[in-house]
């Protein structure tokens, strides 16, 4: 498949995607999302495959859904319908996706764009990325899952706060929230990011997969529930190639060599 909006390259098992549309800070249609999600279902069938890193070109990373697309639909326009082909089930095959997604969030991310960014496992910023939720400026609710991330990212307070005032935190600040796990100077943020989607891609993503599965479920159930489906997934980690070769290795005082089986 050829693809329009997104670049992807792929080197060391790592898919790097970059969103392309830099003039419009890579603002999100709905063949952005079709062309996103033809990749993660290629990743997901891949075992070669072994972790997504998600950039963007340009000075923006995702200034969210590009207006011009949604402008003057007139009252029939079903924002579900909407929502629920193009950002909801992308959102969903990054959350489901049993390997590692990283985000190097280069510049302002608004909107669907930071739904589609808090999506990710692991987030690294450069210091001029922007984050702001955007919805309310142009007089919306949340979607994209980020009335779901932000009161567990950054505590309910300063999620309603973003929400309402549409406040802007720089990199540096949204490291300091818990938006972000890291963030660098603007030179070095993308080659932080994939040194870890490397990283990622040679650990046993297996035990990734599984690791994803248990933080997944974590976010709505209770600790027995919750033990009971840690148990389960050891059982399935505990029987894989990257298990014995972990263990193997570790006795033989060497390096281990995962393959993500
Ligand atoms: C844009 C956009 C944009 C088109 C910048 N679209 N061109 C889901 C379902 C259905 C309907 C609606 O929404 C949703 C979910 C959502 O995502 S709602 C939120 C939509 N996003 C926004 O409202 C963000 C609007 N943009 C901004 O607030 C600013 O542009 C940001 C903060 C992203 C960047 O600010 P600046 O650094 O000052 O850059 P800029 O404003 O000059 O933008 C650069 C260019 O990008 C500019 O084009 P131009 O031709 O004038 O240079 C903007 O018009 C264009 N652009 N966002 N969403």
């Amino acid at each position: 498949m050829s693809y329009e909006n997104i670049l992807v390259d792929i080197d060391s098992g790592v898919v790097e995607i970059t969103l392309n549309r830099p003039e419009l800070f890579n603002a999100l249609t709905t063949d952005v999302a079709k062309e996103m999600l033809a990749v993660f279902k290629k990743v997901k069938r891949d075992p070669e495959l072994r972790a997504v890193l998600i950039t963007g070109a340009g000075k923006g990373f995702c200034a969210g859904q590009d207006l011009s697309e949604v402008d003057n639909r007139g009252p029939d326009f079903s924002f579900r319908e909407h929502l629920n082909t193009s950002y909801n089930p992308l959102a969903m095959a990054i959350r489901t996706l049993e390997k590692p997604v990283v985000c190097a969030v280069n510049g302002a991310c608004a909107g669907a764009g930071l739904g589609l960014a808090l999506s990710c496992d692991i987030r690294y910023a450069s210091e001029r990325a922007k984050f702001l939720t955007a919805f309310i400026g142009i007089g919306l609710a949340p979607d994209t899952g980020v009335s779901y991330w932000l009161p567990r990212l950054i505590g309910p307070a300063r999620a309603a706060e973003m929400l309402f005032t549409n406040e802007r935190l720089d990199g540096t600040q949204a490291a300091e929230a818990g938006l972000v796990n890291k963030v660098f100077p603007h030179d070095t943020f993308l080659e932080e990011a994939r040194a870890l989607a490397k990283k990622l891609a040679a650990s046993p993503t297996l035990g990734i997969g599984m690791t994803k599965r248990a933080l997944n479920k974590s976010l709505g159930v209770s600790f027995d529930e919750q033990i009971d489906y840690e148990t389960y997934l050891q059982d399935v980690a505990g029987h894989s190639h990257d298990y014995k070769e972990g263990v193997t290795a570790f006795k033989e005082k060497r390096a281990p060599e995962f393959k993500g089986n």
